[in-house]
């Protein structure tokens, strides 16, 4: 892909149609990948819990807490034009649908913020240490479109929002790996080595930076459920499916439907490394890769893809 030339902390990123194209396609893919997977989340007495919560919803693809907390972000950033955590961690609260399937560390201390705890407190009053729970970087995707030019102001931002809910380094740094992510991902022309190799020396952890490596050394082989299971992880905790969420990216960037049965077969968290997995490849692939039958099926499709036209269109975005 062409381009400005690079400055530091600067990609390459393609013209305004194509970025605007690949702002829907990740947003999108995020949503979609949430609901497809979603009936699997936690195998099945999960799949069970939530065909309850949507029976009577016919063909409709549901998505779970992974949207509508990605869905706030990204209207917080349009209407601040850029990030205010307090706008920010109030959006979350009053949005709080319960019958998404939120996390109950999550679930409580948005409870805490609704009845007015600041949420400096509140992030620390369910684990003391804070959580590192996946929550943070499964609604990471609008911070990696909006800051995707400028890495340090991406970081901040990346941090200061996962903190509301997710103070723990491990929680917080899920966040910042998949924001990252995202803004690599824009560049449809990155090789997957370079885009790994800036993801690791972004990381400060060796539980995310020791993963990477081994994404790194499977490139080039068959992807497989088990190995990833084993060996990076597919559970709820934040270094057990980040990290896995940008392996099945970098496996499947172009195949929407490969890829969400590789995760199911995956099992574990199903719903949100769906979530990560599916904003990495709309926002590398753009709307167009995404199965138009499944898009179709999807809840509040149209307000989705406008909110990114929106997130695309902020004046202030740098
Ligand atoms: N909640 C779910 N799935 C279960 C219900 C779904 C079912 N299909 C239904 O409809 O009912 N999924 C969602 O939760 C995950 C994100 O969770 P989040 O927001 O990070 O929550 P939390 O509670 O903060 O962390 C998750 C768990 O991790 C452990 N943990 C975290 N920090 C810890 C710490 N410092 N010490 C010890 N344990 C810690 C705890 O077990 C937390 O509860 C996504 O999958 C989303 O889809
Ligand atoms: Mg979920
Ligand atoms: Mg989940």
């Amino acid at each position: 892909m062409k381009g400005e030339p690079k400055h530091e902390g600067q990609i390459d990123v393609a013209t305004d149609i194509q970025l605007m194209d690949r702002f829907e396609g990740c947003l999108l893919g995020a949503a979609l990948g949430d609901a497809v997977g979603a009936p699997y989340e936690g195998g099945l007495l999960g799949g069970l819990a939530w065909a309850i919560v949507g029976f009577g919803k016919g063909d409709l693809l549901r998505w779970t807490d992974d949207t509508q907390m990605g869905m706030g972000l990204a209207e917080s950033l349009v209407e601040c034009r850029g990030l205010d955590a307090d706008h920010l961690a109030r959006r979350w609260a009053d949005r709080m649908e319960l019958t998404r399937g939120y996390g109950p560390g999550t679930s409580k201390l948005l409870r805490r913020i609704k009845a007015g705890e600041d949420w400096r407190v509140a992030n620390k009053s369910v684990f003391p240490d804070g959580s590192f729970g996946n929550g943070a970087a499964m609604r990471a995707a609008p911070i990696g479109l909006f800051y995707h030019r400028d890495a340090e102001q991406l970081r901040r931002a990346a941090e200061t929002s996962s903190s509301i809910t997710h103070a723990h380094p491990l929680g917080i740094e899920g966040g910042l790996l998949i924001a990252r992510a995202v803004s690599l991902a824009l560049d449809a022309a990155l090789p997957a080595e370079e885009f790994l190799d800036t993801l690791h020396s972004f990381c400060s952890s060796e539980e995310y930076r020791g993963r990477l490596v081994l994404v790194k050394n499977s490139l080039g082989g068959d992807p497989d459920p088990a190995w990833a299971r084993r060996s990076l992880g597919c559970t709820i905790r934040a270094h057990e499916s980040a990290v896995t969420a940008v392996y099945v990216f970098c496996h499947f960037r172009d195949h929407f439907k490969r890829m969400m049965e590789f995760i199911i077969k995956m099992g574990g968290d199903t719903d949100t490394i769906g979530a990560m997995a599916g904003g990495l490849l709309g926002a590398h692939q753009g709307r167009s890769a995404l199965p138009p039958e499944l898009l179709d099926r999807l809840e509040t499709r149209d307000s989705i893809a406008s909110l990114a036209r929106a997130l695309h269109d902020c004046p202030d975005r740098p």
